[in-house]
């Protein structure tokens, strides 16, 4: 096995050229995107990355959720893939690069080893996930959880979003429904590396190009549901009203206390939130919101868990209200595969990028695919850590350097053979 030459890099106008063109597909209003999942612009934006998967000379498989693996041969068929990816959907106010900066920066890396006819012994795969952002489907990373045995395929096909459409249909809809079995793959992964930005500060503010992720926090989403009583605002006494508004606010002011009382690493918000029946004259007689919890420390999740069901009773009783939690969403905190975690670390070093080890903040298909084989994650800084904004903002250069990391790291692991 040969060494990458420490000079290979990545080509950066074709990367940063590839973000911009897929960025043009599901634009939102402020310059980012809305390319939801399972909408026609995704449909959009999966068809020109099989375009691109196409013209670099991938074979493109396709598994019954959408999930989508571009495969580049190895010289040993028999050696298990390495595989790269993230995803395409965005959230509905979402960024150009959350997500598509690891399918993009996949397949660049596919498209330097074609320029330089590098070959590798173990073939290597790019993936877009289905559903990682859970925004339109709760919950999050929802494909790659069936993928790694997490969820069903029923229970996944069967989500539906606020207008009723279930995520089955809407696959089936767009057309990209494929024949492969959900996970099929997953016994045979020889690694997984997905590239992303941070979608927080530490990077930009310690001055480092690279994050070297060894752990992901986990996450909880508790969806809570208060039931009052609608009535007239104007008519109705104060102290008759059942106001499932206010119950809502209470509870979100408890969220805050809850999180800090866990300071400095645990948070806690609710970005949905539902008043019914939403009129500017009526009580509202139903609330409905999600609770998302995270930290690093499982034990903290369990005690923010447990600490809102006590606020919730509570509440109930001093308003006498209804108010039932229902657990949508969540995952363990994971310690990604040291040797990946030191093959991304090497592969800074060795191209001369300023590092350091962090923990991921935000939920990835990397934290269930870690489940099923050795993975970890590389990460670039992005502008003041804004994301989940159309204002999220990365450099080129930043961009660049977390390819071409994942370029080093990945042909580390794959083995290059010429
Ligand atoms: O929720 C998350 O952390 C991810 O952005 N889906
Ligand atoms: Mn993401
Ligand atoms: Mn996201």
């Amino acid at each position: 096995m040969t060494a990458a030459g420490q000079n290979l890099r990545i080509d950066p106008d074709r990367l940063w050229d590839s973000l911009m063109e897929m960025a043009k597909i599901g634009p939102g209003v402020a310059g980012g995107n809305n390319r939801q999942t399972l909408t026609d612009a995704d449909a959009e934006g999966r068809a020109l990355f099989k375009s691109w998967c196409d013209a670099a000379g991938l074979e493109t498989g396709v598994d019954k959720l959408g999930n989508m693996f571009a495969t580049r041969a190895g010289t040993d068929a028999e050696a298990d893939p390495v595989y790269v990816g993230s995803h395409l959907d965005t959230q509905p106010t979402g960024g150009k690069y959350d997500g598509v900066l690891g399918v993009l920066g996949g397949l660049e890396l596919i498209r330097t080893l074609n320029d330089l006819n590098i070959r590798t012994k173990h073939p290597i795969v790019v993936t877009n996930w289905t559903n990682e952002e859970g925004t339109r489907f709760a919950p999050a990373m929802l494909a790659s959880g069936v993928f790694a045995g997490v969820h069903t395929q029923d229970w996944a096909e069967a989500k539906t979003d606020a207008k009723g459409a279930r995520f089955g249909d809407e696959l089936d809809r767009i057309g990209w429904r494929g024949e492969e079995e959900v996970g099929a793959r997953k016994d045979r992964m020889h690694a997984f590396f997905e590239l992303h930005i941070e979608q927080g500060p530490i990077l930009e503010a310690e001055g480092k190009e690279i994050g070297v992720v060894t752990h992901g926090q986990g996450l909880s989403w508790t969806q809570v549901t208060v039931t009052g009583k609608e009535s007239h605002t104007g008519s109705t006494p104060m102290l008759m009203r059942k106001n499932a508004g206010l119950a809502m606010a209470r509870l979100l002011i408890e969220v805050e206390e809850i999180a800090l009382s866990h300071a400095p690493h645990a948070v806690g918000a609710a970005g949905h939130i539902e008043v019914h029946p939403n009129s500017r004259n009526v009580i509202p007689g139903r609330a409905v919101f999600t609770v998302d919890f995270r930290s690093p420390d499982l034990a903290v999740i369990e005690d923010m868990e447990a600490k809102l069901a006590q606020a919730a009773e509570r509440i109930a009783g001093e308003m006498d209200m209804e108010i039932e939690l229902e657990k949508v969403g969540g995952f363990d905190p994971v310690a990604f595969d040291e040797g990946c975690v030191t093959a991304v670390r090497t592969a800074a070093e060795r191209l001369g990028y300023s590092h350091m080890d962090i923990i991921s903040g935000a939920g990835h298909d990397a934290c269930w695919i870690n489940r099923v084989a050795p993975t970890a994650m590389i990460m670039c800084p992005c502008v003041d850590g804004l994301s989940h904004n159309e204002a999220e903002e990365i450099t080129k250069d930043w961009a660049c350097a977390g390819a071409d990391v994942l370029l080093h790291a990945v042909l580390e692991t794959a083995e290059v053979v010429s």
